[in-house]
């Protein structure tokens, strides 16, 4: 009985922290931090509704409103885009100096993902075989 009693109250403990996070506003995803909004579309272009943000932690909201496959890749560097060496895939650009990243992005899909930036030059790339090239990245800037 007395274990069974201690089972009880342990459940209730647990019921009640339960309670006390559910109670709680839910932190939406990056709380806090700046948001991005980047349109990838078939045009090959990278469009950001801002590109300029405090350092920090900015949330990348993608959408990708093309009938190709998309990405978004956040390069820290200083280079210019023609100056960002091959990548290992053929019509890619190196990923070395890569921060973060959506991931390939179907059509028509989106995505949400939070990066903590520091101060310094960015380009955000799209690096699908050719889209680089063809013209898919964007300088953006931390400070
Ligand atoms: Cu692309």
């Amino acid at each position: 009985m007395k274990r069974l009693l201690s089972v009880a109250a342990v459940s209730l403990l647990f019921a009640a922290c339960s309670a006390a996070q559910a109670g709680a506003p839910a932190p939406a995803a990056g709380a806090g931090a700046t948001q991005v909004k980047v349109t990838l579309g078939d045009n090959m272009k990278v469009v950001l509704d801002k590109d300029t943000v405090s350092a920090g932690k900015v949330t990348f909201a993608v959408q990708n409103t093309g009938t190709l496959k998309h990405e978004v890749l956040v390069l820290k560097t200083d280079a210019a885009p023609g100056q960002i060496p091959a990548g290992d895939d053929p019509g890619t650009v190196s990923e070395k100096t890569s921060v973060g990243e959506s991931d390939d992005m179907d059509p028509g899909t989106s995505k949400t993902f939070t990066l903590d930036l520091a101060a310094g030059n960015y380009l955000l790339i799209c690096n699908e075989a050719g889209h680089f090239a063809a013209g898919m990245h964007t300088p953006f800037l931390v400070k």
